[in-house]
């Protein structure tokens, strides 16, 4: 991590919601058409939002990435153009936070906030498409992952895991139903919520379904012999995602690994006291999204203090976006899948 970054984000973390309504002040007092967007966003609304802008910008300034604050910018954008909406607010709320930001830091934290908030600027000069489509591609899997996108969608759940029997029995693997269609599904359910054409309550009902298919699938699941390692994997605290690493955890038991898998959210000195309890050969963390970095560095460096040479892999967006920022976070490797998840840890246990 970045020291004088964390130091930076640790300021924002104290007068976020006091930084974002100075922006939406300035805002408000910008050019007419901003201040109507503004108001027509809603003051409230719009200091939230601003403070989960600050958030992500704290995030990316502890780990000396401005590629993590892009990544949020990037991501509002995209949603911005799925809409056909300008990204004119966005752009003054950025300049107008630049200008908070470097009225209101310390002198010699200014430069780092305002060069992130200046590449976000210069990103948003090009345009940034909406998010594509998860599941157009024309694979063998494409038309069951959208016969089971259409089930959820239409509140059938029996009618969705039906889809999932029948394909294990006519002799899918469960790696391709976990990559192909469970993972494919729930991405494109994100995606629709995220461009307003699907609403919580849809996702929520997908994710429950998937957890029962991913229950199914492990009861289907050929496992081989137990090979006396134990993996432990959680979510770290603040990631309410947890889909993702239990499915990893079910690719570990596949290949005779002990899973001890602790779910979403999963505080770092509890974890500490999982590793003294259950004493993993290997640890798997699930980062769901920038916010969780911080969160991830705290939780690393509680295992090291604990156990300094427990190999520990760390899996998530972030890292597949951002090349090399496991290592920020002090992990010792990313998978960007359960596949290469389930190969790191058996080429731990041939090597030792
Ligand atoms: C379901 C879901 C939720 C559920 C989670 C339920 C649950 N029990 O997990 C709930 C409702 C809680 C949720 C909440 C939020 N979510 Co959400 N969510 C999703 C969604 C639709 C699916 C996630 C999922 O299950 N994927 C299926 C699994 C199998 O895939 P995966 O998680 O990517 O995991 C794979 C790899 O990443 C990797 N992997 C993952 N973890 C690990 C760990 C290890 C160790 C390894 C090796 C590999 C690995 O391997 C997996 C298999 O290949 C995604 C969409 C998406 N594109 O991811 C959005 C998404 C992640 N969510 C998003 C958002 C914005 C949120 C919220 C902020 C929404 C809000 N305003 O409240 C909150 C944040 C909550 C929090 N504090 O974490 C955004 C994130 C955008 C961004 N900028 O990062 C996404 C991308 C949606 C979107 N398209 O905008 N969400």
């Amino acid at each position: 991590m970045n020291d004088q970054g964390t130091f930076i984000a640790a300021l924002l973390d104290s007068t976020r919601k006091a930084y974002a309504a100075g922006t939406a002040l300035r805002v408000s007092e910008s050019s007419p058409q901003v201040a109507d967007a503004l108001n027509h966003f809603g003051f409230n609304e719009f200091v939230s939002d601003t403070e989960v802008r600050l958030r992500n910008l704290a995030e990316a300034l502890a780990c000396g990435r401005p590629e993590v604050f892009l990544l949020d910018v990037e991501w509002l954008a995209s949603t911005l153009a799925s809409r056909q909406a300008s990204t004119d607010l966005l752009r003054a709320t950025l300049s107008c936070l630049r200008d908070e930001l470097n009225d209101s830091l310390p002198t010699d934290a200014r430069p780092m906030a305002d060069e992130y908030l200046g590449l976000a600027l210069e990103m948003l000069e090009s345009p940034i498409p909406a998010p594509e489509s998860c599941i157009a591609h024309v694979g063998p899997f494409d038309r069951l992952a959208k016969a089971f996108l259409v089930a959820v969608l239409e509140g059938k759940r029996s009618s969705a895991e039906k889809l999932i029997w029948d394909a294990v029995d006519s002799g899918a693997s469960v790696s391709d139903l976990h990559s192909q269609v469970v993972t494919q599904v729930q991405n494109e359910l994100g995606r629709m919520w995220q461009i307003g054409e699907s609403h919580v309550a849809e996702e929520h009902f997908g994710s429950r379904v998937v957890e029962d298919v991913l229950v199914m699938l492990r009861s289907r699941m050929v496992s081989e012999p137990e090979n006396g390692h134990t993996v432990l994997l959680a979510s770290v605290s603040g990631n309410l995602h947890d889909i993702g690493p239990r499915l990893v955890a079910d690719r570990f038991e596949g290949k005779g690994w002990r899973t001890i898998f602790l779910g979403a959210n999963m505080p770092a000195n509890d974890l500490v006291m999982g590793v003294k309890e259950f004493s993993p050969r290997m640890v798997a963390l699930s980062v769901g999204q920038a916010l969780n970095l911080r969160s991830a560095a705290e939780t690393i460096a509680a295992l090291r203090t604990l156990q300094p040479d427990l190999p520990i892999l760390v899996g998530g967006a972030p890292f597949t976006a951002i090349e090399g920022l496991w290592k920020d976070i002090g992990a010792d490797t990313f998978a960007s899948d359960a596949d290469s998840a389930v190969a790191f840890g058996q080429s731990l246990i041939s090597a030792k």
